[in-house]
């Protein structure tokens, strides 16, 4: 399976995030993306292809305008404001009955934020842009043909909405990826000019398997029926992102019916999880979707730190195989997982199952 990597995400590298109730190291280090490249490598998992640069033009397709300015000149504007220059940490937010936009740049920390975790530093923008690029250049493989790539995006992704930071997250890499897939026909991409005239595709589907609702992914195409969204993750009554990701959130105008979300209760078994998994399946089988985006995540792992699943390590490879089984091109997107030790093999369990049905 082709792989896209880059070693941009090591320009991203925040030193403490809040984390129950006291500053703690970031968990989304920039070693957990040289693990997986590592298990992919011992794995003979590949060719490893660095991302191909299709500009910002299918980043402005999702994200807005002025998100995209502040992510791109936060840390400069924040440092310049007299900001502590081990990066951007917002002190409040812009919740109910207080809204309006302050004009001072390092004010708008908060306004484009959704929690205290997706810390800008130096390098996170250029971490981030290129996360996006191996997405697109995942994508861009398996809409000519390469059957699946895995692209190896750090920062994650599927936290991040149109105009708003969380959970790690700052572009929506799989969203990106997705849309363009569904829009291949209208928006241009830098270096390809011949995939602009490739007619639009008609249905893609979104399958979320990292332990954390893909509130960001969800609400981007929440009014949508072109993607489907579909997400199985810890029921948001008691895990983050704790504000989306209920059953019963189900689109809204043209997309209704095209989000279906599976919240699970804590403590969930292989056997179990495959059940489920089946069904989230079924439902994607229905849309008849021509490409697969799969939000991967690893932190539904028994030994993760944010999880509260019983996955162990044999589930992974039985997990790639049940998605193996729609046989579709597919755009694997790396997202959560934090227990170090087992993250390469959990990931390179899933790949390879895929691959061998
Ligand atoms: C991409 C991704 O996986 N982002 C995850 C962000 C998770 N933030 C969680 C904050 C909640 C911390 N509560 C931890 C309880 C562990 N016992
Ligand atoms: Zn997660």
């Amino acid at each position: 399976m082709l792989i896209v990597s880059s070693d941009h995400h090591l320009q991203h590298h925040p030193e403490l995030e809040f984390f129950e109730g006291e500053l703690k190291r970031y968990h989304d280090t920039p070693e957990r993306a040289s693990i997986v490249l590592a298990a992919l490598r011992e794995a003979g998992v590949g060719p490893i292809i660095p991302p191909q640069d299709y500009g910002l033009t299918p980043i402005l397709a999702l994200h807005s305008p002025d998100y995209v300015d502040y992510l791109q000149h936060a840390y400069q504007r924040w440092v310049a404001d007299g900001g502590i220059a081990a990066g951007v940490y917002p002190d409040s937010f812009p919740v109910r009955r207080m809204s309006r936009r302050p004009a001072k740049l390092s004010a708008l920390a908060g306004f484009y934020a959704f929690d205290l975790t997706a810390i800008i530093a130096a390098g996170t923008w250029e971490a981030a842009y290129y996360a996006a690029q191996c997405a697109l250049t995942a994508a861009h493989r398996v809409r000519d043909g390469a059957g699946a790539a895995f692209a190896l995006c750090r920062p994650p992704g599927h936290h991040a909405h149109a105009d708003l930071c969380g959970g790690y997250c700052f572009l929506n890499n799989a969203a990106i990826a997705a849309n363009w897939l569904a829009s291949a026909g209208s928006v241009s991409l830098k270096e390809d000019a011949a995939l602009a005239s490739h007619p639009p595709t008609q249905r893609i589907a979104m399958f979320d398997i990292d332990f954390h609702h893909g509130n960001g992914s969800q609400d981007l195409f929440y009014e949508r029926s072109d993607v489907l969204f579909v997400s199985i993750h810890g029921d948001p009554d008691r895990q983050y992102p704790y504000y989306l990701g209920a059953a019963t959130e189900t689109g809204s105008g043209e997309g209704v019916g095209y989000t279906v979300n599976y919240p699970l209760d804590a403590g969930i078994t292989d056997d179990r999880y495959l059940q489920v998994l089946r069904l989230a399946i079924e439902r994607i089988a229905r849309h008849q979707p021509e490409f697969l985006v799969v939000s991967l995540g690893v932190d539904t792992f028994a030994g993760d730190p944010f999880g509260d699943f019983q996955l162990t390590a044999a589930a992974y490879p039985r997990i790639g195989a049940e998605i193996a089984q729609l046989n579709l091109p597919t755009v694997f997107i790396m997202e959560g997982g934090y227990a170090i030790e087992q993250l390469g093999r959990n990931v390179a369990g899933v790949l390879i199952g895929f691959q061998t049905k």
